[in-house]
């Protein structure tokens, strides 16, 4: 089957951080779960360029606009490449065809008589790159994201109704239960349909925003940085030009936080209704990484934790494995450097150190070679046999943030059951006794079995892993599909003692 997984196009105001990084790793997990099922994914990530809030940070910079945004989207691209995210196109903005394609729909929706003009008055918070309603702010009068007050703009623009579409959005969001996940989200998103839909202010006068898709209609204008944003989700697909855009965009999945639910789920899907396209197939929506502070972390707040120096003290997978484990489905997650380290010891100590161990024997004990699974008795056969279900059956379930999260739980309950297996066989002692060979030998192919199974298994969240597990078992050219059949190792191939997955930390 054709899918397609987009994560949202990032500002260029502040260099990416462990927000940013997460989401695009989890787009990344999740087509590689996809693709080891069997299907084809296009994956997109990428960067939002224009606006109001780029346009400042270009201003201040002092930097020729295109270096600017070169340089700042750069950076994104090169951390995801270092993250080993298999992006299929990388997103901008600034690119010619996508600004086409969003003028082709102004233009369409614009001669469908959907488009009005008129002078406004409203409360712009340049965080969010949204007008405010008062009841949207704090007590402090304040944006509750950006801890900013937003500030009154008055000027004449184009825009767009809502109102005429919010009847028919409360009844898709109603009859399409799994359409928002989790559910808390649609609830969030039915409660914000409560109340009549303001018309969307759909442009921006070049006077004040020149950072921007010209509207095609009046060049006086540029168009509102969340209605050129949204349409890149689709100009990806070449939508207008491209005979085959059903065939992706039917099954295409929206992953963002809980911050950018209005547009998505409010202006987007009516965005497209109008141009009579269907609404996307899935948005996963998750929380924040919750800085020190206890705030969400964020460029403009200032208190990130920076993926680099995550990666240079302990490389990329347990970065990859730490976020994917720990994102909690009901809310926030808290984020710092003492727990990282704290989930890569779990790792080396779950994982890590059994490999190790087990390798090691048989390279000592075994002349380094598999042996062979005919000794396990019934015990040890069910061990393995529970682990390899256990994954086909998440490996079989719809695909969803909580499937992710289940297969990160399920690998680290199969390393605690390994280990538990290990400790309590004792083969250290086995292999002491000539009489007890076989009993070593089955000790030892079943351990190294379930390591097979569990570097399957975590390809997704940790690739380089994955692929260094396999091998070590004698794989030399691992597939990553989706087959968890059980005792497959084959005796007599010889097994390799390299580094360990996760040496200790500096
Ligand atoms: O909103 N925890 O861009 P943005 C988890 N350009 N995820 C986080 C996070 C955190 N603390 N901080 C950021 C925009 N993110 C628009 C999007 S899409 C058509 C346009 C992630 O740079 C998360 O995915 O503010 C969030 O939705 C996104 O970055 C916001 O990125």
């Amino acid at each position: 089957m054709e899918k397609y997984i987009t994560t949202p196009i990032y500002y260029l105001n502040g260099l990416p951080h462990i927000g940013h990084a997460y989401t695009s790793i989890l787009g990344d997990v999740m087509k590689k779960f996809e693709q080891m099922r069997g299907n084809d994914v296009y994956y997109t990530t990428g960067t939002d360029e224009h606006g109001q809030k780029n346009q400042h940070s270009i201003e201040d910079s002092g930097l020729a606009p295109e270096v600017f945004l070169q340089e700042r989207s750069d950076n994104f691209r090169n951390l995801f490449v270092k993250l080993g995210i298999d992006f299929d196109f990388f997103v901008r903005t600034s690119n010619p065809n996508h600004k086409k394609i969003v003028q082709e729909i102004l233009q369409k929706i614009f001669d469908k008589g959907l488009i009005i003009k008129k002078s406004y008055e409203g409360l712009y918070c340049e965080g969010c790159e949204q007008f405010k309603k008062k009841t949207d702010l704090d007590e402090n009068g304040c944006c509750p994201d950006h801890k900013v007050a937003p500030k009154a703009i008055s000027e004449e623009n184009y825009f767009f109704k809502l109102e005429p579409y919010r009847e028919w959005l409360v009844s898709y969001i109603k009859n399409n239960p799994d359409w928002i996940q989790p559910a808390k989200y649609a609830h969030e998103v039915l409660g914000m349909l409560k109340e009549p839909l303001e018309d969307l202010c759909i442009s921006r006068p070049k006077s004040r925003v020149w950072l921007g898709v010209e509207l095609p209609f009046d060049k006086d204008y540029v168009t509102y940085i969340w209605f050129d944003a949204l349409v890149n989700y689709i100009s990806t697909l070449n939508f207008g030009h491209n005979q085959d855009f059903d065939k992706r965009w039917q099954n295409s999945y929206h992953l963002i936080a809980k911050d950018i639910l209005k547009p998505h789920c409010i202006y987007w899907p009516i965005m497209l209704h109008a141009l009579g396209v269907d609404p996307v197939s899935h948005y996963f929506i998750h929380g924040y990484w919750i800085g020190e502070g206890g705030v969400k972390m964020s460029k403009s707040l200032g208190n990130v934790v920076d993926p680099v120096e995550v990666i240079d003290l302990m490389g990329v997978d347990a970065l990859r494995f730490y976020l994917i484990n720990n994102m909690t489905m009901s809310g926030d997650s808290q984020i710092s450097m003492d727990l990282l380290k704290q989930g890569y010891r779990m790792l080396a100590n779950n994982i890590g150190n059994l490999q190790m161990r087990v390798l090691k024997m048989v390279q000592k004990n075994l002349d380094g070679k598999i042996p062979s699974c005919s000794v396990l008795n019934a015990e040890d056969k069910a061990l393995v046999e529970k682990i390899a279900d256990g994954f086909a059956k998440i490996y079989s379930k719809e695909m969803s943030l909580e499937t992710i999260s289940e297969l990160a739980d399920g690998i680290v309950k199969a390393g605690d059951a390994a280990n538990a297996y290990f400790a309590a066989n004792e083969p250290w002692v086995l292999a002491k006794n000539p009489e007890k060979k076989e009993r070593f030998e089955a000790v030892v192919y079943t351990t190294l079995e379930i390591l097979r199974l569990i570097g399957l298994a975590i390809y997704p969240l940790a690739p380089t892993s994955a692929e260094k597990i396999e091998k070590s078992l004698g794989i030399a050219n691992p597939k990553f599909v989706a087959n968890f059949e059980a005792l497959l190792l084959k005796d007599g191939d010889s097994v390799v003692v390299g580094d360990p997955l996760f040496p200790m930390l500096a």
